[in-house]
């Protein structure tokens, strides 16, 4: 059951493709009013969802907002990461219910943090719509959820090949290198990734002429060799006369402004900027028409950056502060003194005072970027993605961002942002998984890794056993960080076999993939949404059901030979080290510990179901699907897997000509 409640007068969000008739009257379960909702819970009662979020995968015992942060530093005491995913799901067994704010501004998430036993959902203000699901399962709800939503963006399938990335490589002969790294040593590769340096003074659109003189045939010699290039766009335009996206922005009126009315001064990599309004129609049709520029050099797909938006700072408040400590010069230069005066400079990056001083025209309004700040990268993303759909009704193109916001999902993917190489970011990486899933990303990932500091060989093994499984597949590193390409590691080979066996699983990988966006499914579960009755199965924070027919229980700890795994019905465990080098065994339900070497990938096949294994593939153009191996549990009779595939580009999801039934019978 749906239910769809209105309180004030929202602002357009573009979360919701549906229309759901108002209710009046009580929201079912939840106490209080729009300013602030309450639910008791109880003791065992689970909470599951806001999307790209810290903590685990059940979110009791903390606080999240919901507020597009540009924030590097993913400790545990955080409360806001860069997407706003405001959907959540209470499962108290007999008492079961999905919340979704459609909401442009912030929420408070109080998950039994004030008082365990309390939840509290507080907007920022009283003007959002609001969706109460109830269903038979929890994902049962989900799926009324996405349906709810829209269908989840689908990518092409090279995208769901290895990548490599690094902030940055500087030169058209460094791209070759990496590209020769990974093709010289046989180890597979789809993608390499271009970081800010590829542009010419930071300017979005286009392309040093000295470091990439060729980008048209840099890109056409690495297609050759089935690699693609994907350039990074950031946020802010730079302030440039005579560049012509800035000047087409300024003439189009393009720009968000400032509580003066002038275009809004920000200051972010390309040094001063100004921020494209993505909240006027034709300002998104007029920044999608820019990529182009590249698109016509031979480039298939994005990554959108630094756009919650970030701002390191505004000329304005730099000056207000610069001022402030003018006068401070003939003071004592305390220790308070100094105190104030750091903070100060602390308090110019992603300001506050700077959002609440933007504005964008919002159906010919001017709506302060506060009560839409959460809307801002997700209408950059709807921006391109749009483009791509209207001038490429034929063709998918790779697109994800940084910043999003429940609508976003149908138009792009997303990664998790500036992670750590920190075990503990490997165990985030797994626990977003499924909670991003539930607000429709499908298409995500992390910095296998690890973005900032430094990794070590075997964070990187574990990390890429798990990187294996998630669709965004991309190795990507910070500058001043420790190579990272796999090809400078002493356990290259090892690592080349990881990454072959991701290829060997993309047939079902791909085709769950696909088929969990067409049925607005999750890919990837928390275990209690398919043991429902399983009162273990719910406590289980680091294993995750994969598809119809994989668990997953990656090793998230360093210097562990395996990890103690929970099965909530008999299992057969592949212990794999290449795709034609592994062992399988039986298992009963129950604990188990696994031993799982640096070199290995351990996965485990649900009772009656069939698992297609291609051979390891350089490129997932050389992928031979033609040639399947099935692995499986079946113990007897026939079991079957139906297999999606496609041409991997045109838009046809919903041929059954894609569809074959594969079966096993013993
Ligand atoms: O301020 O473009 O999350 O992936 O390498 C940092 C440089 C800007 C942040 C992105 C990261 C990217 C980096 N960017």
């Amino acid at each position: 059951m749906l239910l769809h409640y209105r309180f004030g007068t929202p602002l357009p969000t573009d979360g919701v493709v549906k229309e759901i008739p108002l209710e009046q009257g009580p929201v079912p379960y939840l106490l209080g009013g729009p300013g602030c909702w309450q639910y008791q819970l109880a003791e065992a009662d689970l909470v599951y969802g806001l999307g790209e979020a810290l903590r685990g995968i059940n979110k009791r015992g903390w606080r999240y907002v919901s507020n597009c942060t540009d924030d590097p530093n993913h400790t545990e005491d955080k409360v806001s990461l860069y997407g706003a995913h405001d959907f959540l799901l209470v499962d108290g067994g007999d008492r079961r219910f999905g919340v979704y704010l459609d909401y442009s501004g912030q929420v408070e998430y109080d998950v039994g943090y004030t008082a365990r036993d309390m939840l509290q959902i507080r907007p920022a203000d009283e003007h959002y719509d609001l969706y109460l699901i109830t269903g038979p399962s929890d994902r049962a709800i989900v799926r009324e959820f996405r349906a709810l939503i829209g269908q989840s963006y689908i990518p092409p399938k090279w995208a769901f090949g290895y990548g490599q990335s690094r902030w940055s490589y500087c030169s058209e002969a460094e791209v070759r290198a990496v590209a020769e790294g990974y093709r010289s040593s046989g180890i597979p590769l789809d993608s390499i990734y271009l970081d800010i340096d590829y542009m010419k003074d930071y300017r979005d659109f286009t392309v040093d002429p000295e470091k990439f003189p060729d980008l048209p045939g840099l890109a056409a010699d690495l297609k050759a060799q089935n690699l693609h290039l994907v350039p990074i766009i950031d946020a802010g335009v730079k302030i440039e006369p005579g560049d012509p996206v800035y000047e087409s922005g300024k003439e189009g009126g393009y720009f968000a402004k400032d509580g003066t009315g002038q275009d809004f001064v920000g200051a972010v990599w390309p040094g001063l900027v100004h921020f494209p309004d993505f909240f006027q129609p034709e300002a998104r049709q007029w920044f999608g028409r820019q990529y182009q520029r590249l698109i016509d050099q031979g480039i298939e797909g994005f990554w959108n950056d630094m756009n919650e938006p970030a701002i390191f700072y505004s000329p304005d408040r730099l000056r207000a502060v610069m001022d402030a400590l003018a006068q401070c010069h003939d003071t004592d230069l305390c220790l308070s003194r100094f105190f104030s005066i750091r903070d100060a400079m602390n308090s110019l990056a992603n300001s506050p005072e700077d959002y609440a001083n933007l504005y964008h025209k919002v159906d010919g309004q001017l709506v302060c970027h506060d009560k839409i700040h959460n809307l801002y990268g997700a209408n950059m993303t709807r921006a391109a993605g749009a483009y791509f759909e209207t001038a490429y009704p034929e063709h998918r193109m790779l697109l994800f961002s940084r910043a999003s916001h429940i609508g976003a999902h149908r138009y792009g993917g997303i990664w998790y942002g500036d992670n750590h190489s920190w075990w503990s970011h490997l165990a985030l990486n797994l626990k977003m998984l499924p909670s991003a899933n539930m607000c429709g990303f499908l298409f995500s990932g992390a910095d296998l890794g690890g973005f900032g500091s430094n990794v070590t060989e075997d964070l990187l093994l574990r990390w890429l056993q798990l990187g294996v499984f998630t669709p965004l597949m991309r190795n990507h590193c910070a500058l001043g960080c420790r190579p990272q390409e796999v090809y400078q590691f002493p356990e290259k080979q090892a690592m080349a076999n990881l990454l072959g066996i991701r290829y060997g699983l993309l047939p079902y990988l791909y085709s769950e993939f696909v088929k969990a966006a067409l049925d607005g499914d999750m890919l990837f579960r928390p275990l209690h949404f398919d043991y429902p009755d399983d009162p273990h199965a719910a406590q289980v924070e680091t294993q995750l059901m994969l598809g119809e027919g994989l668990m997953i229980a990656p090793v998230l700890e360093q210097n562990a030979t395996g990890r103690y795994v929970y099965l909530p019905e008999p299992m057969k465990l592949v212990r794999m080290r290449s795709t034609d080098d592994y062992e399988t065994e039986d298992l009963d339900a129950g604990h188990h510990y696994i031993d799982v070497g640096l070199r290995e990938l351990a996965f485990f096949i649900r009772p009656g179901c069939v698992i297609p294994l291609a051979q390891a593939a350089q490129s997932v153009a050389e992928l031979d699907t033609a040639h399947l191996t099935l692995l499986h549990n079946v113990t007897q009779g026939a079991g079957t897997y139906v297999l999606y595939d496609d041409d991997g580009y045109t838009r046809d999801y919903r041929n059954p000509a894609h569809y074959r039934t594969l079966t096993v019978t013993v």
